[in-house]
C-alpha cells in the first residue's frame, strides 16, 4: 500500500475498492439555510447550530443565506427554489415538529420529509434533514442545545460533507470508475462528467478542494464527525 502524503489517498492496487467520500472542509461554497418559522423557540437554536458549523468548516458568512418559511410543511418549496435559482452547493433544512392529538403531525412530517428528498434528487443539490420529529417540547429543546448535539449543527455537517462529495466527478463516461495508478497521483479524470454535472457544482467543489489542499473531488476523506458516539434521533 502506497500512502500518498499530499492527498492522504490510500492506494493499494487496481483491485481494491476505492472509498469516495465527502470532508469537513466546506471554504468557498455557498450554502442555504431554510428554516420553518412554527416553533421558533426552538428552530431559531437550530440555525444559529447550523451557522456555527459552517463557521467551523470554513464557511463564510457572506456565502450562507439564510431562507425564512412559516412551517416545515413550506420547506421543500422553498429548499427547491434555492437550489435552482441559487449557486448552493448544498441546501439545510430546519424545522420542528412536535406532536399533537391529530394526525396533523403526521401528514406535515412526511409532506417535509419527501417534499426535501424529491426536491434535492430534482435539483441534484443536496439538501439535509434539520427537522426534528418530537413528541414534547422538551425532547424538541434537547436537540437543539448548542454545539455538535445540535440538529442544526448535525445538519450543516452532513451538508458540507455531501456538498464536497462529486461521486458523479469520480466516474468514467461509461459509469466506470476513474483509474487511480498505484504509486502516482496522477488521475484520469473525466471531463465529461463534471460538464454534464448540475451547475457549478463540479466547478465548485473541485476549487474548494483545491482550497482545501487536495486535488480532486474524488480524493477527499477524513470527514468530521467518523467514529463520533451515536447521536439521539
Ligand atoms: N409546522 C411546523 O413546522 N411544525 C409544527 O409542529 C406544525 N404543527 O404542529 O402544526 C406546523 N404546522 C404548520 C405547517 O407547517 C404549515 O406552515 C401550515 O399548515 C401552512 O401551510
Amino acid at each position: 500500500m502506497v500512502k500518498q502524503k499530499k492527498t492522504g489517498l490510500k492506494l493499494r492496487d487496481k483491485k481494491q475498492a476505492v472509498t469516495l467520500e465527502g470532508t469537513s472542509r466546506g471554504a468557498g461554497l455557498k450554502f442555504a439555510i431554510v428554516v420553518a418559522r412554527f416553533n421558533e423557540f426552538v428552530t431559531q437554536q437550530l440555525e444559529s447550530g447550523a451557522l456555527e458549523a459552517l463557521a467551523a468548516a470554513g464557511v463564510t458568512a457572506e456565502d450562507v443565506c439564510v431562507v425564512k418559511v412559516p412551517g416545515a410543511f413550506e420547506i421543500p418549496f422553498a429548499a427547491r427554489q434555492a437550489a435552482e435559482r441559487g449557486r448552493f452547493a448544498a441546501v439545510i433544512c430546519l424545522g420542528c415538529l412536535i406532536r399533537g392529538a391529530t394526525a396533523h403531525f403526521e401528514y406535515i412530517a412526511s409532506a417535509a420529509s419527501q417534499g426535501i428528498m424529491d426536491a434535492s434528487l430534482a435539483t441534484g443539490v443536496p439538501m439535509t434533514f434539520g427537522v426534528l420529529t418530537t413528541n414534547s417540547r422538551e425532547e424538541a429543546m434537547e436537540r437543539a442545545v448548542p454545539g455538535p448535539e445540535n440538529k442544526g449543527w448535525e445538519a450543516a455537517v452532513a451538508a458540507v460533507e455531501m456538498a464536497t462529495l462529486d461521486v458523479r466527478g469520480a466516474m468514467g463516461a461509461t459509469g466506470a470508475m476513474v483509474r487511480v495508478r498505484k504509486g502516482t497521483e496522477k488521475r484520469k479524470l473525466n471531463v465529461s462528467a463534471q460538464r454534464s454535472g448540475r451547475a457549478g457544482r463540479g466547478a465548485a467543489a473541485k476549487g474548494a478542494a483545491k482550497r482545501n489542499g487536495v486535488s480532486g473531488p474524488h480524493e477527499r476523506s477524513g470527514r468530521a464527525g467518523r467514529g463520533a458516539p451515536a447521536r439521539k434521533k
